[in-house]
């Protein structure tokens, strides 16, 4: 057990335990024991969904999966759609396609064959009703609180990795792309469009990292390459201890954007999908970026923005004020 700041919670190994029963028992984290936890709130918001469990769970882990929320109706909707992108039979306008940097290189086929991701898809009717689905919002709204924003959308598409590993998420913390605070207002939802285990890349995730600052990312230094925009945690420690999450079609995890995650290898010869939106409370303020570990990231935005929308005058904020949606109450701030 450690101490801190007066309350007792379980230690590495003992948390790990209680993760990998929360991961197998259905409900999941049901069978969490409370007895050691502090009692004051800091990641989720009074409301009536969440289980005390469950509100334990995230405040010490940073993240809680919820079984089969998607129905597969839902996703064989969104499997079609983004194939059709793919072939481009429509286009929409915004959507960012983003291809492999090792098979776009060799090969070019207007299919899903190198596309790893799809994003920004506010404007795309099918996609972006997942995040409008009431059963996620009603979740997102026990971080976010009750003005939902949908931030940032993503459909990842891994492909069966060519070789050079590059279908490999790094460790990475996602308020490193985001300019606005606090943290504890922004969640991500991230649902399996099926079942998704070690073969074909799950998240892992490191316990608890939500806790803590966010860290300076670059691109790691693989030998096969790495995907544009795909910046990791600079040292990543690869001894602390990580949860591989197992997720049947239609389970959703939530989590928070300091959560140190990124997801493995695609070892077999499907598309492994699955579809997120980063959601904030509308009250929450942008930040200026200038002078701190963001900045790279803010160059790279700023390239991809001037080649979409021809303007040298825009600020990652409008950037960011363009592709945002209000899903549920006010737009305020954001
Ligand atoms: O789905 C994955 O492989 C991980 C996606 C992810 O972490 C991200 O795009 O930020």
């Amino acid at each position: 057990m450690q101490v801190h700041d007066g309350n007792v919670t379980p230690g590495s190994s003992g948390r790990l335990t209680i993760i990998q029963r929360h991961l197998t028992a259905v409900p999941l984290s049901g069978q969490v024991s409370t007895a050691n936890y502090p009692t004051k709130f800091c990641y989720t918001l009074d409301n009536n969904l969440l289980t005390t469990e469950q509100r334990h769970f995230y405040e010490e882990n940073g993240f809680l999966v919820i079984k089969n929320l998607v129905s597969s109706v839902d996703i064989e909707s969104f499997r079609k759609q983004f194939e059709k992108l793919c072939k481009k039979e429509i286009t929409i306008p915004g959507l960012l396609i983003m291809r492999d940097v090792a098979i776009a290189k060799s090969e070019y086929v207007p299919d899903q064959k190198a596309v790893t991701k799809i994003q920004d898809f506010q404007e795309d009717p099918v996609l972006f009703s997942y995040c409008s689905l009431p059963q996620i919002v009603k979740y997102v709204e026990c971080f976010t609180g009750p003005n939902v924003m949908a931030m940032h959308t993503m459909l990842i598409n891994k492909p069966p990795d060519a070789g050079k590993k590059s279908s490999r998420h790094p460790m990475h913390q996602d308020l490193h792309y985001f300019p606005f605070r606090p943290a504890d207002r922004i969640v991500c939802a991230w649902t399996a469009m099926e079942r998704i285990d070690r073969t074909n890349g799950c998240l892992v995730v490191v316990p608890g990292t939500h806790k803590g600052v966010l860290k300076q990312h670059d691109y790691p230094e693989w030998e096969g390459g790495v995907n544009k925009m795909y910046h990791g945690v600079r040292d990543y420690d690869l001894s602390i201890p990580r949860v591989h999450l197992v997720m049947e079609k239609g389970d959703t995890v939530f989590f928070h954007p300091l959560l140190i995650h990124g997801s493995g290898m695609n070892r077999t010869a499907g598309f492994r999908k699955a579809i997120s939106c980063h959601y904030a409370g509308a009250d929450c303020n942008y930040i200026d970026v200038k002078g701190t570990s963001q900045e790279n990231i803010e160059k790279e935005v700023m390239e991809v923005a001037y080649m979409r929308y021809g303007l040298s005058d825009l600020t990652l904020k409008d950037v960011w004020m363009i592709k945002s949606r209000i899903i549920k109450g006010e737009r305020t701030n954001l």
